[in-house]
């Protein structure tokens, strides 16, 4: 008798069937006919849940007791996007899920739409940490990402009359069916209060650290499963609770409001993620919180090496822990502290294990955004760590004071406490200090790095320095993301690209087959019609899926330039009103990304986008060849729309600002050919696509560097160019916005008299640049071609690559040799061939 082979531990439709109804019986407490989506969603999470459950216990065990390293990824924020889908397909129960829901009538993507999203971060640096999660556990490296579990996450946006409202995120309502919280790995985290000397029994001066009040941190696991591997990791997110829920001396006094205060103040530690994405110097709060998961993460990588027996001085052979930006970087300190005044070891071997564990991740460039804390401020929240800090610090200047003999400004720049106007902590320098070792995220990014912002401790420590560029999960951005592309790619040149990227290359060998070509074409057309149906269910707009889909989605900024896109559409209006037959390319133009709420620029910009759509969108002479459309609440789940929908990815910043980018990768991936500056990580895209399959435009670093020194006058550019006046002087005059001259004043202000992002001296090169784009979109062939090729050389781009660097390079654990991709991560020849 013929029967289906059934892969061992296989999970079956009917388990998942008689799992989802059981826990809907016995968790949720519904019956099936009477339970709502929400409901439902919550009953198969948990079916979900409990076959990762399985795998996990498995996955501890067998790291537990072997001398493996584990790494220990220290982040302030997550971004992972809905699980649901995604531990579906880690699983491969996506059908058979699928197939027991069908015959209860209940379909798995409406569950799927009720799962909101652990909104845990601001941007690229918290979705780079959930990329790096998948990697991880893909390849089989035993990994725990620590962070906070904050109570309300980044806010929703709302757009009301083109402006940005900001909606509290309360993506914990309805219970979060992924997490376990483990009360019995509970800490407690001190703050304030003094410090004090004594004598232990051998006579020795120590140290201790007596804190003023106590917060208790409680782990909330969730697992995060390796792709069809059988591996779980853990994310362990700490949530604050008050040591005592309420003071008995208070209540018996009868002061009930006074007794709960200090549970409400504890909890307030992982209330709220900071929705800034630059400094937030002085917010006392912020560094509560950075301490708090910090000390916590640390407490419970100390007690898991204890368990298994370890001497506390061999730590640094259990833990490699990766800094991700400063954020964290109290973590240095604070290994200190447990060592010096908990352990009793001495401050040499106490520093060389500290130094011995930590990496440190650089994530920016912009001055404004390196972390620096007012000294007293940080002595009233954490007295022994600065006294400990000051023992760091001068140590090492000495070193300093005998390389550099005479060298007083050196010492000054290097030193870890600011003393120019209010003093302050350094958190950069401590982190490039107490640590082995210090990455960049992009070549060029690593570079400037060396030469610019931490160019005296390259100097100093130049083996520490590397480069480490980033990379994205295609399981998510393009399997998950993009089910009809994938499936397209899987028929052509099968499945190994799952875990190993580099295979996508394989696919050069179609882009001279014209039937793949249609297919290629049709596929996102298709994908293209979707996410206009999604435009105007939402917002109300029609958009051709024929016209180009030229999409920027990403924070807010002005060094992104979302105004310099938005200049030129205005240009390209003018163009259209000029000459209503002209020959023209259709566009839609899409963005979407948020602003921090204190930003006015940022949420200037939006207004701008948003008036641009409102003038365009109902233009008769437009004739709808123009669109322009802003998508609210950009978040994982947009994207996951967005990125596969694209055309043209914008990749517009002044050069030398973005440290890497990550989005540009989820583009290419995708097929989208890229507009760019060489600004970070393009550099490296445009390398491996070779020159005909990027466009590339605008000023260079070392051309910024160049008119900088001469003096940069925007005025110059403004007179120059006709094209730009004529969108200035629009703007100036309220032709653009409904006769007010008002609204965009600030914006031209700073535009025309100081312009610190070059978008004046980018403009021509942008436009002109912009128009090669609409022609080679009209020749369909030449730009399949081109689409093509970009996903098929994006290999270098997935995060698997990446992790597999910091894995050899700087944590030194062994990747698995069954895991899904091959130990060779060098670029295959013929993209070395093609890099310019
Ligand atoms: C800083 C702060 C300061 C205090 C308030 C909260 C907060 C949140 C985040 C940050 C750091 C921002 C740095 C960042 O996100 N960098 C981005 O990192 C990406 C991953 O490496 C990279 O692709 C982007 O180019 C880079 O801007």
């Amino acid at each position: 008798m013929a029967q289906r082979a059934v892969k061992k531990n296989a999970i079956t439709s009917d388990g998942i069937r008689s799992g989802f109804l059981s826990h809907l019986t016995h968790t949720i407490g519904r019956p099936l006919e009477f339970s709502s989506m929400v409901e439902r969603y919550h009953a198969l999470s948990h079916t979900v849940r409990d076959q990762l459950m399985e795998q996990w216990i498995q996955a501890v065990e067998s790291y537990k007791n072997k001398n493996v390293r584990v790494v220990g990824y220290l982040s302030a924020e997550y971004l992972p996007g809905p699980h649901l889908m995604n531990d579906l397909q880690a699983l491969d129960a996506t059908e058979s899920c699928r197939e027991a829901l069908v015959s209860l009538q209940v379909d798995l993507d409406d569950l799927a739409r009720e799962e909101p999203e652990p909104g845990l971060g601001n941007g690229g640096l918290g979705r780079l940490a959930a990329c790096f999660m998948d990697s991880l556990a893909t390849l089989g490296v035993p990994a725990i990402g620590y962070g906070l579990r904050y109570e309300f996450g980044i806010f929703r946006q709302e757009i009301r009359d083109g402006w940005q409202v900001e909606r509290t995120d309360k993506w914990l309502q309805f219970g979060n069916p992924w997490e376990l919280p483990i009360m019995d790995a509970s800490f407690e985290v001190g703050f304030g209060g003094r410090t004090e000397t004594y004598t232990d029994d051998s006579g020795l001066v120590r140290w201790r650290w007596i804190p003023g009040r106590k917060v208790r941190g409680v782990p909330h696991d969730t697992p995060v499963p390796g792709y069809r591997n059988g591996f779980v990791n853990r994310l362990r997110l700490w949530s604050a609770e008050a040591v005592d829920s309420f003071d008995l001396s208070d209540f018996n006094a009868g002061d009930y409001m006074g007794a709960v205060r200090q549970k409400v103040e504890s909890e307030t530690i992982s209330k709220i993620l900071y929705p800034s994405d630059d400094n937030d110097a002085g917010k006392r709060l912020r560094l509560a919180q950075q301490y708090f998961f910090t000390s916590c993460s640390l407490q419970d990588m100390v007690r898991l090496h204890k368990l298994q027996g370890k001497p506390i001085t061999e730590f640094h052979q259990k833990w490699s822990i990766q800094l991700n930006d400063t954020h964290p970087s109290i973590g240095i300190p604070e290994l200190m502290r447990i060592l010096l005044d908990e352990e009793l070891l001495g401050w040499e071997e106490a520093w060389e294990i500290t130094q011995a564990t930590f990496g440190y991740t650089n994530h920016t460039l912009l001055p404004e955004a390196l972390e620096r804390w007012s000294l007293p401020l940080f002595a009233a929240l954490l007295p022994r760590h600065l006294e400990i800090i000051y023992e760091i610090n001068e140590r090492f200047l000495d070193r300093m004071r005998n390389r550099f003999p005479g060298d007083a400004d050196r010492i000054r720049r290097m030193s870890m406490i600011g003393e120019e106007g209010e003093r302050t902590v350094r958190m950069a320098n401590l982190a490039v200090v107490g640590s082995k070792a210090v990455n960049g995220v992009a070549e060029l990014h690593s570079d400037l790095l060396k030469q610019s912002t931490l160019r005296d401790f390259y100097e100093a420590l130049p083996d520490r320095f590397s480069n480490k560029t980033n990379g994205v999960t295609q399981r998510r951005w393009m399997m998950l993301a993009n089910p009809p592309l994938s499936s397209l790619i899987n028929e052509a040149i099968g499945t190994k690209w799952h875990t190993d990227l580099w295979e996508l290359r394989e696919l050069e060998r179609f882009v001279s087959d014209s039937a793949f070509l249609e297919r290629w074409r049709r596929t996102q057309e298709a994908t293209k019609a979707k996410l206009s149906q999604y435009i105007e269910e939402t917002q109300g707009i029609k958009t051709d899926p024929q016209s180009i889909f030229d999409i920027q989605v990403k924070r807010i900024h002005e060094y992104k330039r979302q105004h310099l896109n938005a200049l030129h559409i205005l240009s390209l209006y003018c163009q259209l009103k000029g000459n209503p037959n002209v020959t023209f390319t259709p566009r839609t133009f899409i963005f979407g990304g948020k602003a921090a709420p204190s930003y006015v620029m940022a949420k200037l910009i939006i207004k701008l986008i948003c008036t641009v759509g409102d003038l365009v969108n109902n233009d008769p002479d437009v004739k709808g060849r123009l669109k322009v459309v802003f998508l609210p609440d950009y978040n994982v789940s947009l994207g996951q729309r967005i990125y596969p929908a694209a055309d043209v990815s914008e990749q517009i910043s002044t050069a030398g600002k973005e440290a890497s980018g990550t989005g540009c990768m989820k583009f290419q991936m995708n097929g989208a050919v890229t507009i760019g500056t060489l600004d970070g990580a393009n550099v490296e895209i445009r390398k491996e696509v070779g020159q005909d399959n990027f466009f590339l435009f605008g000023l260079t670093t070392q051309d910024i560097d160049q008119i900088t020194q001469k003096g940069y006058r925007p005025q110059e550019f403004y007179e120059r160019s006709s094209k730009l006046r004529e969108v200035i002087d629009g703007l100036s005059e309220g032709r653009f916005s409904r006769g007010d001259r008002e609204v965009f004043r600030p914006m031209l202000d700073q535009l025309l008299n100081v312009d610190p992002y070059f978008l004046l001296a980018d403009f021509d090169s942008y436009t002109s640049t912009q128009a090669q784009v609409g022609a080679a979109y009209a020749d369909a062939k030449r730009w399949n071609r081109m689409s093509i090729l970009n996903s098929a050389r994006s290999g270098k781009f997935s995060s698997d690559r990446t992790i597999r660097e910091y894995c050899s390079d700087i944590w030194k654990v062994p990747v698995p040799s069954s895991s899904g991709a091959p130990k060779n991560t060098t670029p295959n020849p013929q993209t070395k061939r093609r890099s310019k």
